[in-house]
Order: C-alpha cells, then structure tokens, then sequence
C-alpha cells in the first residue's frame, strides 16, 4: 500500500522536523548564564546537539553561541537520517 509507507515515512521523519521547534531555549540550557554552552551543558540540556557540535562551531572557541546553537538545530532539524 502506497499510502501506507508514505504515512510510516512522515512518522519517521517527525521526530527531527519538530525538533527545532520543541528544543530547549538557549537560556534554559546555559545553566551558568555566562551566554555560551559549554558541552556539559549541551549533554544535558540537549544531547542531540552534541552530533554536530564541532561542524557548527564555527570560531572554535570550545562552546555555542546563540547564533551558532541555532546552525545547530536547523541542521538536526534538516537531517534525513
Ligand atoms: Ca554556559
Ligand atoms: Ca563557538
């Protein structure tokens, strides 16, 4: 049934497409409030991020600026697998 899998792939696909919209606020996951995330903080507020912490960022200083946790969530949230 085509309908069948096309309803299997959207399920599938669901979980990343939301992610973005239901991650965590930057500010709930900078526990120490300094305006960066570590990756202590980035483990426990939003694990997934993790994943691509090195390609987003992008002035390696060792931690997430806002702008910088945003190229990660749009790129979690574009993923296909
Ligand atoms: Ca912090
Ligand atoms: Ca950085």
């Amino acid at each position: 049934m085509e309908m069948k899998i096309k309803v299997l792939a959207a399920a599938l696909l669901l979980p990343l497409a939301a992610l973005a919209a239901e991650a965590p606020d930057f500010k709930t996951i900078d526990k120490d409030k300094d305006g960066y995330l570590s990756r202590d903080e980035v483990k426990n507020g939003l694990p997934q991020v993790l994943t691509v912490f090195d390609k987003v960022d992008t002035n390696k200083d060792g931690k997430l600026n806002p702008a910088e946790y945003e190229m990660a969530l749009r790129i979690l949230s574009g993923q296909q697998s």
